[in-house]
């Protein structure tokens, strides 16, 4: 026959990738109060308090910052689910992912 070993032929054309990370970020705004961030990382983002108060510090100051790093699915779910909530609260708080 044509495939006497069983096995059949097939040239691999790349190596196998791991799957890609993303970066969620948040952006900072004018509007948005601090605890609301703070409450929303704590919700969210299972940050302790203390470490949501600092990540809404360093966005306050800088202008954004990483929250965390996920999977393609799991990072779009957080950025629905911050959007979705802050919306609900009428806060413009924007929340966004960038492949890592
Ligand atoms: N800059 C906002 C304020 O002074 C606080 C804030 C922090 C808003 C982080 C958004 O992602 C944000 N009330």
């Amino acid at each position: 026959g044509g495939d006497p070993d069983g096995q059949l032929a097939v040239k691999p054309r790349s190596k196998p990738q791991r799957p890609s990370m993303y970066k969620v970020l948040l952006l900072n705004d004018d509007y948005t109060p601090m605890e609301f961030v703070v409450h929303v990382l704590e919700r969210f983002f299972g940050l302790r308090h203390e470490g949501a108060v600092e990540i809404m510090l360093t966005v306050h100051r800088r202008g954004l910052a990483v929250v965390g790093v996920f999977s393609y699915e799991i990072a779009e779910t957080k950025v629905t689910q911050v959007m979705d909530y802050a919306q609900q609260h009428q806060h413009p708080l924007q929340c966004t992912m960038e492949k890592e």
